[in-house]
């Protein structure tokens, strides 16, 4: 026996743990059931407002794309590819629960109720885009990387004391899973069983990092485990394995049983954001197209035409409001006032408890504003 030949196999306890997490899927890209013991069983109903929904998303996708291109949006992160993750997640929550996203997760929003002209809004870094209406749970959408897994666990918390039954439930990347906030997270929601949902999406790349370089981890769910939570690798083009596991994750966490990490993994077929990145120098086209045949709406028409729940009548319909419903609300979003400097000022600090040197640009700029 060699000298340095430990007793305890620390390699072959690492790999035992890595091989556990195989990615599940439920629906291939066949549009074909192939694990109908995880099927979530949803009616023909709800299957078809979720397909409604991937598609809506999508096309806000694309149009989002040209009103930026035309000036018309600030800041926007392209969605498309993503629409399993995103809208088959959200859809496994109820109103009462806790949204806290990332600058992609625009959507999610959405569909929990923040009105599409406030999104275009936040857009444009409007204020008022911030400010979610009352009983809409959802908070800003996060910039700083990570930040909302610390947020989440504060927010969780709060439900938990408050004897809530709901959840709070957040989105980072596979860069944002590098992050401190994301690991200090999840480790006090789980120190506190803390009725947290946390997803990684998985799209590949950290702008143009991939996923490879990264971390050391095989999986990023297995991030999970060091700090003792429930954590599921799911095929993230697959809106039944992503309902499924968000749904599983959600009933845990109102039984008490503590927060869950999913690990969604995906793709997106945009730029990273609309401010300039070039995909083209960072992936390849074959890759585009590789992943491009796994596409969440793809499988999900194949799945429901063969039920006979959907057609391209119905699709066309969907793309018609979708388009309508953008329309109206880009130009609600016009007719809101614009936001003034002392707006941003009074909205932190009404006028008597503004500090002195922010009064007095206060003053100076509501009365250059009066002019
Ligand atoms: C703390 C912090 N560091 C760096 C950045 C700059 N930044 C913006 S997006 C991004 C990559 C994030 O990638 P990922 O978490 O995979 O999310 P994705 O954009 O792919 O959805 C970085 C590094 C930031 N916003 N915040
Ligand atoms: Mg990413």
């Amino acid at each position: 026996m060699s000298a340095n030949k430990s007793i305890f196999d620390a390699v072959k306890n690492l790999q035992e743990i890595e091989e556990k997490f195989e990615m599940v899927q439920i629906l291939n890209e066949e549009g074909e059931i192939v694990s109908p013991d995880l099927d979530p069983q949803l009616s023909d109903e709800k299957l078809v407002e979720l397909m409604r929904r991937m598609v809506f998303t999508r096309i806000l996708d694309q149009r989002s794309i040209s009103l930026n291109r035309q000036g018309r949006l600030g800041f926007y992160a392209p969605t498309a590819g993503q629409e399993a993750s995103q809208i088959a997640s959200h859809y496994a929550l109820e109103k009462a629960d806790w949204i806290l996203p990332g600058y992609r997760d625009v959507p999610q929003i959405v569909w929990h109720g923040v009105p599409l002209s406030q999104a275009f809004l936040w857009s444009r870094g409007h204020f008022a885009g911030g400010q979610s209406p009352e009983g809409v749970n959802v908070l800003s959408p996060q910039i700083i990387i990570g930040a909302q897994y610390v947020q989440t666990a504060g927010v969780a918390l709060g439900l938990q004391k408050r004897g809530k039954e709901a959840v709070a439930v957040t989105y980072t990347g596979d860069g944002g899973s590098s992050q401190g906030d994301f690991y200090e997270g999840i480790n006090f929601a789980s120190a506190f069983k803390s009725p947290a949902v946390f997803i990684i999406q998985n799209n590949q790349f950290a702008i143009s990092t991939p996923r490879h370089l990264q971390t050391g981890a095989k999986t990023l769910a297995q991030k999970g485990i060091a700090a003792g939570i429930p954590s599921i690798q799911v095929d993230g083009m697959d809106p039944l394995a992503v309902y499924m596991a968000t749904k599983e994750a959600r009933d845990r966490a109102v039984r008490g049983e503590g927060p869950s990490l999913i690990e969604t993994v995906c793709y997106r077929y945009g730029p990273h954001t609309m401010a300039g990145d070039d995909p083209t120098r960072y992936r390849t086209s074959e890759t585009d197209e590789e992943w491009g045949k796994k596409d969440p709406i793809i499988r999900f028409r194949k799945y429901l035409e063969a039920k006979g729940l959907w057609d391209q009548s119905k699709e066309e319909a969907v793309i018609e409001d979708a388009k309508e419903q953008i329309k109206a609300a880009i130009k609600e979003a016009d007719s809101v006032p614009k936001q003034k400097v002392t707006d941003l000022i009074s909205i932190m600090h009404d006028e008597n408890s503004m500090p002195a040197n922010l009064k007095e640009q206060y003053e100076i700029y509501a009365e250059k504003e009066s002019k």
